[in-house]
C-alpha cells in the first residue's frame, strides 16, 4: 500500500459543508480517518477502528482490496472517461452482463447511474414511462412505506418515509401514499430472523390504498426488502410475497430498493433471491463497487426493457441518463469487485456467518434499556427505549463510546445498526459485539 496522502498542515475544516452531519459539532471535535484496509480504518491519530457498518452499508468486500484497487488504478491510465450517450466502451456492457447473471431469473437489463438516489429516481421514471408506453398513462401515483429510505432526491424523499428527511421540503412530488412500516414491537420484539406476525401489514395496499386511489392510477410500489436507514426492519414472514401478489393482481409494478441488501448482505446476491420474491425493478448501488467508486443502477425485467425497445421505433428509447452513467472507473471498480466477490464466495458468505451474527445481536437482550434485537443475514440492530426528553441520545452515546474504543457502529434514532463487511470473521464479530456490549452495559 502507498502511504496515504495527507496534507502536512492540520486541515482547515471551515469550507467543507459535510453531508448528514452536525457540522459545528464535528468541526469542534473531528473524527477523521486516514486509511483503511480489510475490516479496519486507521484514524489520523493512528488508532485502528473496526468497521462495523461496511462504512455506510457498502464496503461489502472490505477496504482497499487488491483486485479492486488494481482495477481502478489500471483503468485510470487506459480510458479515464467516455460517455455512454450513443457512444460505448466495453466495460459497462460486461458489468451489466455480470449483474444480469446474478439477478433473479428474467431480470436481464441494467441501467447505470451513480448513486442509490439516482437509481431510485430512475426506477420511478422507468415505471411512469413504461405504463404510458403500455397505454396506461393514468398510472402516475407511487406508494412508498413509512420509515423507508430511498435516497435524498426529491422523488426519493417523497416515496421515502423518514420524517427528518422530508420535513424541510414541503410538498415534494405529488401523488404519493405510504404503507405503514412493518415494525411491531408488541408482537415481535427480540425475534431472530423474520417475525412470524405481520404479513397482513401488506393488506393495507389492497384494503385501503388501492380502493382510495384506484389501481388504474398507481404506477408502482417501492420498498426495501429489509429497511435499512429507517432503523433495520426485517419483513414479517409472507409480507413481501403478499405485496407481490397484490401488485400482480392490480397491474402495479413492484420495485425493490436493494441499495443495501444487494450484493450478498443476506447470503444471496440479492434479497429478492433470499426471499424468493421477484420484483419488476431492482435498484442497487453501494456494494456494486464495494463503495470504492460511485455507481448504482436499475435492473429491469425483460418485458419492461422490450416494451421500451419496441415503442421507440428509430428514436431514443429512454430520454434519461447521467453524464457519468457507466463511467469507466466505476465499471472497472465493479468488475474488480465482482471478481473479488466470486473468488472469495462473498455473495453467499453471510449464510455461514449468519448464526454467529444472530447470536451476537441477541446477546444484548436483557442489557439496560434494550427493547429489541433483530437480525437477518449480516444486517441487524438493537433498539433502546428513548431517554426521557432526549430521543436518540442513547444510541448516539453508544456510537461515540464505541468509536473511542475502536469500533464503528451506526446510530439511527434509538437504534444501533450492525452491517459488517462480508469478509468479517468470527473474531471481528466478537470484537464488534464485545465492545458494544460493554458500552451498553454502562449506559445510563
Ligand atoms: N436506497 C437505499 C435503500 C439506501 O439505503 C439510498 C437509496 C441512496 O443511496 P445514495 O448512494 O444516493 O446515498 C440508500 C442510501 C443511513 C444512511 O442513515 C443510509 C444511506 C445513505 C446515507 C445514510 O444509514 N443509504
Amino acid at each position: 500500500m502507498n502511504a496515504p496522502q495527507q496534507p502536512s498542515q492540520p486541515p482547515d475544516l471551515e469550507h467543507y459543508w459535510m453531508p448528514y452531519t452536525n457540522n459545528r459539532a464535528f468541526k469542534r471535535s473531528p473524527r477523521m480517518v486516514a486509511s483503511a484496509e480489510g475490516m479496519y480504518y486507521t484514524t489520523i491519530e493512528g488508532k485502528k477502528v473496526l468497521d462495523g457498518l461496511a462504512t455506510l452499508w457498502c464496503v461489502n468486500a472490505g477496504h482497499c482490496r487488491p483486485k479492486i484497487v488494481e482495477a481502478i488504478r489500471k483503468q485510470a491510465g487506459i480510458l479515464d472517461f467516455s460517455s455512454s450517450f450513443s457512444l460505448g466502451h466495453p466495460l459497462p456492457f460486461e458489468v451489466a452482463r455480470r449483474i444480469a447473471g446474478l439477478a433473479p431469473e428474467g431480470m436481464e437489463h441494467v441501467f447505470f447511474v451513480n448513486s442509490g438516489s439516482e437509481a431510485v429516481d430512475t426506477a420511478l421514471k422507468i415505471a411512469l414511462a413504461y405504463h404510458r408506453l403500455k397505454g396506461e398513462g393514468t398510472r402516475t401515483r407511487f406508494i412508498g412505506r413509512e420509515r423507508g429510505y430511498h435516497g435524498v432526491n426529491i422523488a426519493g424523499i417523497s416515496v421515502g418515509g423518514v420524517p427528518a428527511n422530508r420535513k424541510a421540503y414541503g410538498l415534494m412530488i405529488p401523488g404519493v401514499d405510504h404503507l405503514r412500516h412493518t415494525q411491531d414491537l408488541a408482537r415481535s420484539a427480540f425475534t431472530r430472523g423474520q417475525p412470524a406476525a405481520g404479513a397482513e401489514f401488506a393488506d393495507e395496499l389492497e384494503n385501503r390504498i388501492i380502493p382510495l386511489h384506484d389501481a388504474s392510477n398507481i404506477a408502482a410500489v417501492i420498498v426495501e426488502p429489509v429497511a435499512g436507514a429507517g432503523g433495520v426492519l426485517i419483513p414479517p414472514q409472507g409480507y413481501l410475497e403478499r405485496l407481490r401478489r397484490i401488485c400482480d393482481q392490480h397491474g402495479i409494478l413492484l420495485i425493490f430498493d436493494e441499495v443495501i441488501t444487494g450484493f450478498g448482505r443476506l447470503g444471496k446476491p440479492f434479497a429478492s433471491e433470499y426471499f424468493n420474491v421477484t420484483p419488476d425493478l431492482i435498484t442497487f448501488a453501494k456494494g456494486i463497487t464495494s463503495g470504492t467508486v460511485p455507481m448504482g443502477g436499475v435492473i429491469v425485467k425483460r418485458e419492461i426493457y422490450d416494451t421500451f425497445m419496441q415503442a421507440a421505433g428509430n428514436g431514443i428509447d429512454f430520454f434519461h441518463g447521467y453524464t457519468y452513467s457507466g463511467h469507466p472507473l466505476a465499471s472497472a471498480a465493479a468488475l474488480g469487485t465482482l471478481d473479488t466477490y466470486a473468488e472469495e464466495g462473498l455473495l453467499t458468505r453471510a449464510q455461514t456467518l449468519a448464526a454467529e451474527f444472530e447470536n451476537g445481536v441477541h446477546a444484548f437482550k436483557g442489557l439496560p434499556h434494550v427493547i429489541d434485537c433483530r437480525n437477518l443475514g449480516l444486517i441487524g440492530a438493537i433498539e433502546f427505549a428513548p431517554r426521557a426528553g432526549a430521543p436518540g441520545a442513547r444510541a448516539k452515546e453508544v456510537f461515540e463510546k464505541c468509536w473511542d474504543r475502536g469500533v464503528f457502529v451506526r446510530p439511527i434514532g434509538d437504534n444501533i445498526a450492525f452491517c459488517p463487511p462480508l469478509i468479517a470473521e468470527k473474531k471481528h464479530l466478537d470484537e464488534m459485539f464485545g465492545v458494544t456490549v460493554e458500552v451498553v452495559r454502562g449506559l445510563a
